[in-house]
């Protein structure tokens, strides 16, 4: 197979921080050791399938911009398929991330019925495995696409039909066992159209127990076949859809108590997600890290002055430190990994443009993790914090929440103490200026 990608032959290496090779890393160093650890196991990098090579470019107002030829209608649909395969594992591989992520309709057409559609996923997720095989790419994630086709326009398992319901379920079951078939770490469900654009023909109660059900369904068949991967649910608060059911961390978390999944199923935290929905970065991985459900990340960020989401490839360190320093606090990835969920902008018309989005994402992931390292590892930020909360770390904190007192006890105590609590510093601005003393520093 002849390259596409012929600006760039041989996969891009480490050239330092003072590199001016825009086709360089000079922060992701894979093998340098951060908390004893190589980059490339903490960060755990992938590519996605869906924006880079199923994506045209279009938006609401315009055609595809970019040079695809393997989405020319013309073509011959599994034809199409192996040609954009090709460029997919040559891109990926070429760029040195170690996972991909895909959707099911990304890789293989949807037929004139379901099974031709499951024949066709069958057979790229063949080409797939030998593509993975010679390159030693692995998958992070799979994930049916339930989102695109019309019939899916009122949700797939939020559908007021029933049949719809049936379909999305087969339609996952099918992409699952693919998922299972390439070793995926994880499998994904992003709720785009599970929730409602008015809610003036929604039974939403109803709604939540169909997706309760549903997921219960999913996570039953995962252990049927042994799939040892998480299940993933990807939090957004709305777009395309008005309200999104599966909001936030915490919405999730909720949702999942409430049907009896909060073992079984984790989150994927977009960084857009988290800004669309009201929250920063880290407090989406500090959240699902406090509930036990932290899963992965797609590391596309929003734009300030855009309500919607850019998918555009993160650039802010700043920004990231602080969610990468959750994640590290929080123990670091187990399954998951950063996911660039990213897209080019429409006029980037270039083929090594999608070297350059992605080389300067993962030099903003690394040295992200080299500053969340660094604060880690000089202890100062958690020692003012756990100065701030040493009264709970007491004897008498620790009994405060056991529950040996009530109401009656505290009033009780106060009197009798004479108890007046003199406020501290919350240290606010010291503590921005030790961030931002760490960022300078990390090298
Ligand atoms: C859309 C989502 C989507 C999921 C995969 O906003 O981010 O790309 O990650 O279905
Ligand atoms: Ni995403
Ligand atoms: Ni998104």
């Amino acid at each position: 197979m002849a390259d596409f990608f012929t600006d760039v032959s041989s996969p891009i290496a480490f050239a330092g921080p003072d590199s001016d090779d825009p086709f360089s890393f000079r922060w992701y160093d894979k093998d340098r050791l951060v908390m004893g650890k190589r980059m490339e196991d903490h960060l755990r990098f992938a590519a996605c399938y869906w924006h880079s090579f199923n994506w045209p470019g279009s938006d609401i107002f315009g055609d595809g911009t970019f040079d695809r030829p393997w989405l020319n209608p013309a073509m011959d649909p599994m034809e199409a398929a192996h040609l954009k395969m090709d460029a997919a594992f040559e891109f990926f591989s070429k760029l040195g991330v170690p996972f991909f992520s895909f959707h099911d309709r990304d890789i293989a057409p949807e037929g004139a019925t379901f099974a031709e559609s499951c024949s066709n996923l069958d057979t790229m997720i063949d080409y797939a495995a030998s593509h993975m095989e010679r390159t030693g790419l692995k998958l992070l994630w799979g994930t049916a696409q339930l989102f695109f086709q019309p019939r899916f326009a009122a949700g797939a398992a939020t559908n007021p039909d029933p049949d719809v319901f049936r379909y999305a379920a087969a339609q996952l079951k099918h992409c699952l066992d693919a998922t299972h078939r390439l070793g995926g770490a994880n499998y994904v469900l992003w709720g785009g159209r599970e929730g409602y654009e008015t809610l003036l023909n929604t039974r939403m109660g109803a709604e939540l127990d169909q997706l309760g059900r549903f997921l219960n369904m999913v996570v039953q068949y995962k252990h049927d076949i042994g799939f040892e991967g998480a299940i993933l649910l990807e939090p957004k608060p709305q777009e395309p859809t008005k309200h999104q059911y599966d909001y936030d961390s915490a919405t999730v978390y909720g949702f999942l108590k409430r049907y009896g999944l909060e073992n079984e199923i984790k989150v994927n935290i977009e960084v857009n997600h988290a800004t669309l929905g009201g929250h920063d970065f880290n407090h989406e991985v500090a959240q699902a890290v406090s509930c036990g459900i932290f899963g992965s990340v797609d590391a596309n960020r929003g734009d300030d002055r855009l309500g919607w989401d850019t998918d555009q490839f993160p650039n802010s360190v700043e920004q990231m430190s602080l969610g990468v320093y959750e994640i590290l606090r929080g123990g670091g990835f187990t399954t998951g990994g950063f996911m660039f969920d990213t897209k080019l902008r429409r006029q980037s018309l270039d083929r090594s443009d999608l070297f350059h989005g992605h080389i300067g994402a993962m030099d903003t992931m690394a040295r992200s993790l080299l500053v969340a390292a660094a604060l880690i590892e000089s202890g100062e930020l958690e020692a003012l914090v756990a100065a701030r909360y040493a009264g709970w770390d007491t004897e008498e904190g620790a009994k405060l929440l056991s529950g040996a007192y009530g109401l009656a006890d505290l009033h009780q105590q106060v009197l009798a103490d004479n108890i007046d609590p003199t406020p501290r510093s919350g240290q606010q601005e010291l503590i921005e200026n030790l961030i931002n003393r760490t960022i300078e520093r990390a090298r």
